[in-house]
C-alpha cells in the first residue's frame, strides 16, 4: 500500500489553494476508516483522505459502494459534528460537479434520476467523517458517470465544502430545496420493515423529509 501526501502528485496546485492535510492512498478499505483513524490521532477539521481504490468502500446499512480503481472520486473530510453535515455536503457536491446534478433525499446524487454518487457520514471519534463517492468514468449498469478529471472534481469540491459545511442552517436548507429531485414527487420511505408512500412536502428544520405531514430523521426513498 503507497501512502503519500497528495502534492506529490498532480493536485499539488490543489492542496497549495486549499492549504489543508491531504492523504493519498493507492488503495485502502475505505476512505471512511483511514479519516477516523487520521480524527482520532488529532487530525485537525478540514484534513481530506483520497483513494484511488476501495477495497471495502460502503454506503449506509452495510451496503458496499463499488468503483474500479482510478474510475471514481472517492473522499472523506474530517469534520466537526454538525446535523446538516449530509445536506451540506449534497449541496457542495452538486456545485462541483455542475449544473445536471439534483439531490435525492437523504444522500443522493442524481443525474437524470440516474445516482453519479452518494454521501456517506459517520459520528466517530467526536468528530464527522464525511465520505463522498462519484463516478467519473465508470458507472455500475443504470448509474451516471461524471466523465470529468479527478483532480479538477476534488479541487471544486474541497472549496465547495468550505463554503457549505459551514453555511447558516437555512441557507443550507435552502439551497437544498432549489437543488432536491424529491420534494414535490411522490415517494416511498422505507425505514426498517416499515414502509410509507405520500408526497414529499419539504424539508423539516434538521433536515428531515416531511411526507404527508410526517417527519422522517432516515430512511431510503423511492421516487415514484
Ligand atoms: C451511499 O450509500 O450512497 C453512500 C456512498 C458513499 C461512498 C463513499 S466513497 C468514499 C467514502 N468511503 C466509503 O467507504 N464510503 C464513502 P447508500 O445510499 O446506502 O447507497 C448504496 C447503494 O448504491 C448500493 O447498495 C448500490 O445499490 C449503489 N451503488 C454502489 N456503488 C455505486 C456506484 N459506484 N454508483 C452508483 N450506485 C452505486
Amino acid at each position: 500500500m503507497t501512502v503519500y501526501d497528495i502534492s506529490q502528485e498532480a493536485l499539488e496546485m490543489a492542496t497549495w489553494r486549499w492549504a489543508k492535510p491531504v492523504k493519498f492512498y493507492e488503495v485502502t478499505d475505505s476512505t471512511n476508516d483511514r479519516a477516523v483513524e487520521w480524527a482520532r490521532a488529532g487530525a485537525k477539521s478540514g484534513s481530506i483522505v483520497v483513494a484511488d481504490h476501495q477495497t471495502a468502500g460502503r454506503g449506509r446499512l452495510d451496503r458496499r459502494w463499488e468503483a474500479p480503481p482510478g474510475t471514481a472520486l472517492l473522499v472523506s473530510f474530517v469534520l466537526e459534528r454538525n446535523p446538516l453535515l449530509s445536506l451540506a455536503a449534497g449541496v457542495a457536491a452538486a456545485q462541483a460537479c455542475g449544473p445536471s446534478v439534483r439531490l435525492k433525499w437523504p444522500n443522493d446524487l442524481l443525474v437524470d434520476e440516474r445516482k453519479l454518487g452518494g454521501i456517506l457520514v459517520e459520528t466517530k471519534a467526536d468528530r464527522a467523517i464525511c465520505g463522498i463517492g462519484i463516478n467519473l468514468t465508470s458507472a455500475p449498469e443504470g448509474a451516471a458517470m461524471l466523465d470529468q478529471p479527478r483532480d479538477a472534481v476534488l479541487d471544486r469540491l474541497a472549496a465547495a465544502m468550505d463554503e457549505w459545511v459551514g453555511a447558516p442552517p437555512e441557507q443550507i436548507l435552502k439551497r437544498w430545496r432549489e437543488l432536491s429531485a424529491t420534494l414535490g414527487r411522490r415517494v416511498r420511505i422505507d425505514v426498517g420493515s416499515k414502509s410509507t408512500e405520500g408526497l414529499a412536502e419539504d424539508l423539516g428544520p434538521k433536515g428531515e423529509l416531511i411526507v404527508d405531514g410526517f417527519a422522517f430523521v432516515a430512511g431510503s426513498v423511492t421516487h415514484l
